[in-house]
């Protein structure tokens, strides 16, 4: 080996070492208090913006509970719906904090979109409390976008990449349900989704493959997370 292939091999071991690190670190806070507090219908009943919050959104069914409840290490901290697109409320969980201490950091359940049939007034009460959130809410460090990796990037979830470029908050690209298609298919749709990406000023160009189902990518992104909320 070369000096320079040493180096290089150095260097690899010690970001591999750091990254094991905050996997760790990440797993050992969500083992503590996760906690639900409250289902928001409009943003006057949000709790007062004072610790750093990381959202969720992604089109009814694409399997945020799930994730939410992946990343948490719990069954069904997050409900997981049976009657898709119900839900349109943002849901918070207290991460970390306790008895009397604050939450380290909040999650916040964002309402499921593009749900079939919904009335204009729905999808209007939707996007006008979305937007006002996104735009508004100092504490937002981070925004989650899952894409069905069977579905790739639809017209809804550009909507949402859009309106997050414009509210000028960052965001990962996750794909869900990695387990669902062959690792072919998983590729081919993964390489769309990250050439959608890079049309968005505010998406991250890592995408984040994941499968609640086989544990796929979720100790990564919950280090990521951890490292978003207080980083
Ligand atoms: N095979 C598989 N199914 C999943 C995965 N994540 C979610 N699902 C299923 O997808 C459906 C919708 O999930 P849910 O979390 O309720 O979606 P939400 O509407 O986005 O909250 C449920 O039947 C889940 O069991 C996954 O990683 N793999
Ligand atoms: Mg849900």
């Amino acid at each position: 080996m070369t000096p320079e292939e040493e180096q290089a091999q150095a260097e690899a071991q010690a970001e591999a070492k750091a990254q094991q690190q905050a996997e760790r670190a990440a797993a050992k806070l969500f083992s503590g208090p996760v906690e639900f507090v409250l289902s928001a219908p409009q943003l006057k009943f949000l709790p007062d913006p004072t610790v750093p919050e990381i959202a969720f959104s992604g089109r009814s069914n694409v399997g945020k509970s799930t994730l939410l409840n992946a990343l948490t290490g719990r069954k069904s901290i997050a409900r997981i719906s049976v009657t898709p697109g119900r839900t349109q409320e943002l849901n918070i969980f207290d991460v970390g904090g306790g008895e009397d201490k604050p939450p380290q950091f909040r999650l916040v359940d964002m309402p499921g979109y593009g749900f079939a049939k919904a009335p204009l007034s729905v999808v209007d009460k939707w996007k006008k409390l979305v937007r006002t959130y996104l735009r508004g809410r100092v504490v937002l460090n981070r925004t989650l976008v899952l894409i069905d990796s069977r579905h790739g990037v639809k017209e809804v979830d550009r909507e949402m990449m859009t309106m997050l470029d414009e509210a000028a908050v960052s965001y990962r690209v996750v794909m869900t349900k990695a387990d669902k298609i062959k690792a072919s298919e998983l590729a081919a749709t993964a390489a769309k989704v990250e050439e959608e990406a890079r049309k968005h000023v505010a998406a991250f160009p890592h995408l984040h493959i994941t499968s609640a189902e086989k544990g796929m990518g979720i100790a990564e992104l919950r280090a990521a997370v951890v490292a978003d909320a207080l980083g």
